[in-house]
């Protein structure tokens, strides 16, 4: 038995700052719209530790939590996206979080395209609806539930 909607589904994507600073950007929102979403918002941030602790909550017990918020401090830019199961497949795009897994096992995925490492990975993606609502709330300051009317506007 599977539920499948045919309601639009957002989610959050985000280029991390090695993203940025390797020039991906384009190459990056290129893929995003050539896969069939949409870009309903952008905004390029600059985080500060605070921020990005409070983003990554869900990680502050694990070793690498204080390498990751020193990473993600510098720079980013977010987007948000949303098609029929965008949440899904937009983390099936990215590839696995290990960029050098992810050239071995998804050579065409966005992490074996731009990423470096297991931190330096180049992209984020919401991993739950529960997750696309607090992010995209966390980031765009709105409520914004994983799913979207059919009417909603782009
Ligand atoms: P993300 O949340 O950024 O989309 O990545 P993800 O779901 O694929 O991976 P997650 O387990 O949520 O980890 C969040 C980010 O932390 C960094 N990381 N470093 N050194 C390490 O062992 C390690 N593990 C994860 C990565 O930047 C990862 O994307
Ligand atoms: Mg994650």
């Amino acid at each position: 038995l599977a539920y499948v909607s045919t309601e639009k589904e957002k989610t959050l994507a985000m280029i991390k700052p090695d993203g940025i600073a390797g020039n991906y950007t384009d190459v990056i929102k290129k893929t995003i719209l050539d896969s069939g979403f949409s870009i309903t918002q952008e905004m390029l941030l600059e985080l500060n530790k605070e921020t990005v602790r409070s983003f990554y909550a869900e990680h502050a017990s694990k070793s690498f939590f204080p390498d990751l918020v020193q990473y993600m401090s510098r720079i980013k830019f977010s987007d948000f996206v949303k098609k029929v199961n965008a949440i899904a497949d937009w983390r099936a795009l990215i590839g696995p979080t290990d960029a050098n897994n992810a050239k071995i096992t998804q050579p065409n995925s966005i992490r074996a395209m731009c990423g470096m490492d297991l931190q330096r990975n180049c992209v984020h993606g919401s991993d739950s609806p529960q997750s696309a609502d607090r992010e995209i709330m966390f980031f765009f300051n709105k409520a914004s539930s994983g799913f979207v009317s059919r009417n909603d506007e782009l």
